[in-house]
Protein backbone atom coordinates (compact mmCIF):
# COMPACT_ATOMS: atom_id res chain seq x y z
CA UNK A 1 0.00 0.00 0.00
CA UNK A 2 2.36 2.46 0.59
CA UNK A 3 4.50 1.52 -2.55
CA UNK A 4 1.21 2.28 -4.43
CA UNK A 5 1.03 5.68 -2.62
CA UNK A 6 4.62 6.61 -3.01
CA UNK A 7 3.76 5.49 -7.14
CA UNK A 8 1.18 8.06 -7.07
CA UNK A 9 2.80 10.99 -5.57
CA UNK A 10 5.32 10.49 -7.51
CA UNK A 11 2.98 10.86 -10.80
CA UNK A 12 1.42 13.84 -9.21
CA UNK A 13 4.52 15.76 -8.62
CA UNK A 14 5.58 14.81 -12.28
CA UNK A 15 2.24 16.01 -13.87
CA UNK A 16 2.63 19.46 -11.56
CA UNK A 17 6.33 19.78 -12.88
CA UNK A 18 5.06 19.52 -16.52
CA UNK A 19 1.79 22.14 -15.95
CA UNK A 20 3.91 24.00 -14.39
CA UNK A 21 6.94 23.88 -17.08
CA UNK A 22 4.13 25.02 -19.82
CA UNK A 23 3.09 21.45 -20.82
CA UNK A 24 -0.82 20.89 -21.43
CA UNK A 25 -2.75 18.80 -19.61
CA UNK A 26 -2.44 16.03 -22.59
CA UNK A 27 1.03 16.49 -22.38
CA UNK A 28 1.03 16.23 -18.29
CA UNK A 29 -0.71 13.16 -18.78
CA UNK A 30 0.99 11.17 -21.14
CA UNK A 31 4.15 11.46 -19.26
CA UNK A 32 1.76 10.43 -16.05
CA UNK A 33 0.12 7.78 -18.17
CA UNK A 34 3.95 6.15 -18.81
CA UNK A 35 3.49 5.27 -15.11
CA UNK A 36 -0.23 4.59 -15.16
CA UNK A 37 0.96 0.79 -15.31
CA UNK A 38 3.21 1.68 -12.02
CA UNK A 39 0.52 3.96 -10.41
CA UNK A 40 -2.29 1.40 -11.03
CA UNK A 41 -5.77 2.63 -12.57
CA UNK A 42 -7.40 3.42 -9.47
CA UNK A 43 -4.29 5.69 -8.04
CA UNK A 44 -4.35 7.00 -11.74
CA UNK A 45 -8.48 7.89 -11.79
CA UNK A 46 -8.01 10.00 -8.33
CA UNK A 47 -5.04 11.93 -9.91
CA UNK A 48 -6.38 12.77 -13.10
CA UNK A 49 -9.38 15.22 -11.93
CA UNK A 50 -6.56 17.24 -9.83
CA UNK A 51 -4.12 17.52 -13.49
CA UNK A 52 -7.44 18.75 -14.92
CA UNK A 53 -8.11 21.59 -11.86
CA UNK A 54 -4.58 22.32 -12.05
CA UNK A 55 -4.34 22.60 -16.48
CA UNK A 56 -7.63 24.98 -15.57
CA UNK A 57 -5.87 27.04 -13.25
CA UNK A 58 -3.01 27.23 -15.70
CA UNK A 59 -5.63 28.00 -18.57
CA UNK A 60 -6.96 31.04 -15.89
CA UNK A 61 -3.32 32.63 -15.70
CA UNK A 62 -2.51 32.56 -19.44
CA UNK A 63 -6.14 34.32 -19.79
CA UNK A 64 -4.99 36.76 -17.18
CA UNK A 65 -1.75 37.78 -18.39
CA UNK A 66 -3.41 38.52 -21.65
CA UNK A 67 -5.72 40.89 -20.14
CA UNK A 68 -3.24 42.13 -18.44
CA UNK A 69 -1.16 42.92 -21.27
CA UNK A 70 -4.35 44.40 -23.15
CA UNK A 71 -4.54 46.83 -20.52
CA UNK A 72 -0.80 47.68 -20.39
CA UNK A 73 -1.52 48.14 -24.44
CA UNK A 74 -4.63 50.33 -23.73
CA UNK A 75 -2.76 52.46 -20.86
CA UNK A 76 -0.04 53.40 -22.86
CA UNK A 77 -2.27 53.89 -26.13
CA UNK A 78 -4.16 56.53 -23.73
CA UNK A 79 -1.19 57.95 -22.60
CA UNK A 80 0.11 58.61 -26.52
CA UNK A 81 -3.74 60.26 -27.54
CA UNK A 82 -3.10 61.87 -24.32
CA UNK A 83 0.26 63.49 -25.14
CA UNK A 84 -0.55 63.96 -28.88
CA UNK A 85 -3.73 65.60 -28.30
CA UNK A 86 -1.73 68.09 -26.29
CA UNK A 87 0.73 68.73 -29.09
CA UNK A 88 -1.84 69.32 -31.65
CA UNK A 89 -3.35 71.86 -29.20
CA UNK A 90 0.02 73.08 -29.20
CA UNK A 91 0.69 73.43 -32.97
CA UNK A 92 -2.85 75.22 -33.32
CA UNK A 93 -2.15 77.99 -30.65
CA UNK A 94 1.64 78.05 -32.99
CA UNK A 95 -0.16 77.93 -36.10
CA UNK A 96 -2.39 80.85 -34.43
CA UNK A 97 0.30 82.84 -33.80
CA UNK A 98 2.34 82.64 -36.92
CA UNK A 99 -1.17 83.82 -38.93
CA UNK A 100 -1.34 86.91 -36.75
CA UNK A 101 2.50 87.29 -37.27
CA UNK A 102 2.04 87.10 -40.81
CA UNK A 103 -1.14 89.39 -40.81
CA UNK A 104 0.96 92.03 -39.35
CA UNK A 105 3.44 91.75 -41.79
CA UNK A 106 1.21 92.30 -44.59
CA UNK A 107 -0.50 95.12 -42.77
CA UNK A 108 2.76 96.39 -42.66
CA UNK A 109 4.26 95.51 -46.57
CA UNK A 110 1.23 97.80 -47.25
CA UNK A 111 2.74 100.50 -46.15
CA UNK A 112 5.97 99.81 -47.64
CA UNK A 113 6.43 101.49 -51.05
CA UNK A 114 9.38 101.47 -53.37
CA UNK A 115 10.36 104.34 -55.92
CA UNK A 116 13.42 103.99 -57.71
CA UNK A 117 15.90 101.72 -55.98
CA UNK A 118 14.63 103.58 -52.63
CA UNK A 119 12.18 101.66 -50.22
CA UNK A 120 9.66 103.93 -47.62
CA UNK A 121 7.80 102.97 -44.97
CA UNK A 122 4.33 105.30 -44.68
CA UNK A 123 3.53 105.46 -41.41
CA UNK A 124 -0.74 105.94 -41.62
CA UNK A 125 -2.26 104.88 -38.93
CA UNK A 126 0.16 105.16 -35.82
CA UNK A 127 0.70 109.15 -34.71
CA UNK A 128 3.97 109.90 -32.55
CA UNK A 129 5.51 112.81 -31.63
CA UNK A 130 8.71 113.57 -33.59
CA UNK A 131 11.06 111.82 -31.38
CA UNK A 132 9.36 108.39 -31.14
CA UNK A 133 8.42 108.20 -34.79
CA UNK A 134 12.15 108.56 -35.08
CA UNK A 135 12.62 106.11 -33.20
CA UNK A 136 10.03 103.84 -34.87
CA UNK A 137 11.78 104.06 -37.97
CA UNK A 138 14.73 102.96 -36.34
CA UNK A 139 13.64 99.80 -35.11
CA UNK A 140 12.61 98.99 -38.59
CA UNK A 141 16.27 99.72 -39.74
CA UNK A 142 15.12 102.66 -41.87
CA UNK A 143 15.17 106.36 -40.36
CA UNK A 144 12.76 109.33 -41.00
CA UNK A 145 12.15 110.79 -44.18
CA UNK A 146 15.37 112.70 -45.78
CA UNK A 147 14.21 114.04 -48.91
CA UNK A 148 17.22 115.00 -51.40
CA UNK A 149 15.98 116.53 -54.55
CA UNK A 150 12.66 117.77 -55.96
CA UNK A 151 12.18 114.86 -58.03
CA UNK A 152 12.20 112.85 -54.77
CA UNK A 153 10.21 114.92 -52.86
CA UNK A 154 7.35 114.61 -55.91
CA UNK A 155 7.56 111.46 -56.22
CA UNK A 156 7.20 110.45 -52.47
CA UNK A 157 4.49 112.96 -52.00
CA UNK A 158 2.12 110.87 -55.07
CA UNK A 159 2.26 107.99 -52.63
CA UNK A 160 0.95 110.35 -49.53
CA UNK A 161 -2.94 110.73 -48.22
CA UNK A 162 -3.21 114.64 -48.37
CA UNK A 163 -5.45 114.53 -45.62
CA UNK A 164 -2.62 113.78 -43.16
CA UNK A 165 0.59 115.50 -41.48
CA UNK A 166 4.05 113.30 -42.01
CA UNK A 167 7.33 114.20 -39.87
CA UNK A 168 10.36 114.22 -41.82
CA UNK A 169 13.94 114.07 -40.82
CA UNK A 170 14.29 117.69 -40.66
CA UNK A 171 15.42 119.97 -37.43
CA UNK A 172 16.55 122.94 -36.13
CA UNK A 173 16.52 121.47 -32.76
CA UNK A 174 20.30 122.13 -32.74
CA UNK A 175 20.37 125.71 -33.58
CA UNK A 176 17.26 128.00 -34.35
CA UNK A 177 16.79 128.40 -37.54
CA UNK A 178 19.74 126.20 -38.65
CA UNK A 179 17.65 123.28 -40.50
CA UNK A 180 19.88 119.61 -40.71
CA UNK A 181 18.79 116.23 -41.60
CA UNK A 182 18.74 114.36 -38.72
CA UNK A 183 19.77 111.43 -40.97
CA UNK A 184 23.37 113.11 -42.35
CA UNK A 185 23.94 115.73 -39.60
CA UNK A 186 24.46 118.53 -42.45
CA UNK A 187 21.66 121.23 -43.88
CA UNK A 188 18.52 119.69 -45.20
CA UNK A 189 19.16 118.37 -49.02
CA UNK A 190 15.89 119.61 -50.20
CA UNK A 191 13.82 122.66 -48.58
CA UNK A 192 9.83 123.35 -50.27
CA UNK A 193 8.16 125.37 -47.36
CA UNK A 194 4.68 126.05 -47.55
CA UNK A 195 4.45 129.49 -49.33
CA UNK A 196 0.83 130.57 -47.48
CA UNK A 197 0.84 133.41 -44.77
CA UNK A 198 -0.17 132.22 -41.60
CA UNK A 199 -1.15 135.01 -39.06
CA UNK A 200 1.21 137.55 -40.84
CA UNK A 201 4.04 134.32 -41.10
CA UNK A 202 5.39 132.66 -42.90
CA UNK A 203 7.36 129.06 -43.02
CA UNK A 204 8.87 128.07 -40.99
CA UNK A 205 7.81 130.93 -38.34
CA UNK A 206 9.26 129.00 -34.81
CA UNK A 207 5.97 129.74 -33.49
CA UNK A 208 5.87 130.31 -30.03
CA UNK A 209 9.49 129.54 -30.12
CA UNK A 210 8.40 125.78 -29.95
CA UNK A 211 8.75 124.93 -33.50
CA UNK A 212 11.77 122.52 -34.04
CA UNK A 213 10.35 120.03 -36.23
CA UNK A 214 9.52 119.82 -39.96
CA UNK A 215 6.62 117.77 -41.03
CA UNK A 216 4.50 117.40 -44.15
CA UNK A 217 1.20 118.93 -44.44
CA UNK A 218 -1.92 119.75 -46.55
CA UNK A 219 -2.00 123.03 -48.20
CA UNK A 220 -2.65 124.81 -51.03
CA UNK A 221 -3.96 121.17 -52.45
CA UNK A 222 -0.03 119.91 -51.75
CA UNK A 223 2.04 118.28 -48.74
CA UNK A 224 4.99 120.95 -48.07
CA UNK A 225 6.80 121.76 -45.29
CA UNK A 226 6.30 123.47 -41.98
CA UNK A 227 7.96 123.79 -39.02
CA UNK A 228 6.31 122.42 -35.83
CA UNK A 229 5.87 121.82 -32.31
CA UNK A 230 8.05 118.56 -31.98
CA UNK A 231 5.86 117.04 -28.95
CA UNK A 232 2.24 116.63 -31.80
CA UNK A 233 1.47 113.15 -32.45
CA UNK A 234 1.47 112.92 -35.91
CA UNK A 235 1.96 110.15 -39.13
CA UNK A 236 5.52 109.77 -40.40
CA UNK A 237 7.45 108.54 -42.89
CA UNK A 238 10.55 106.01 -42.42
CA UNK A 239 13.52 105.69 -45.51
CA UNK A 240 15.37 102.20 -45.57
CA1 LIG B 1 12.64 126.35 -34.69
CA1 LIG C 1 5.50 126.70 -38.32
Amino acid sequence: MLKTISKMRSTFLLAVLAIASGYTESSACQAAQEDEHNCGSYCFTVVKPILRHIDKLHNQVSSFEERRNTQDLTAKYSDVMTKLTALEAGLADHEQRLLATEQKLTDQNKNFVNIGSVRYFIEEKLKMNWFAARYRCQELGAHLLSIQNEAEYKAIIAKLNREREYWIDINDLAQEGLFLSDTTGRPAAYLNWDPIEWNGHFQPDNRDNVEHCVHLFHRNLSLQMNDADCRFELNFICEI
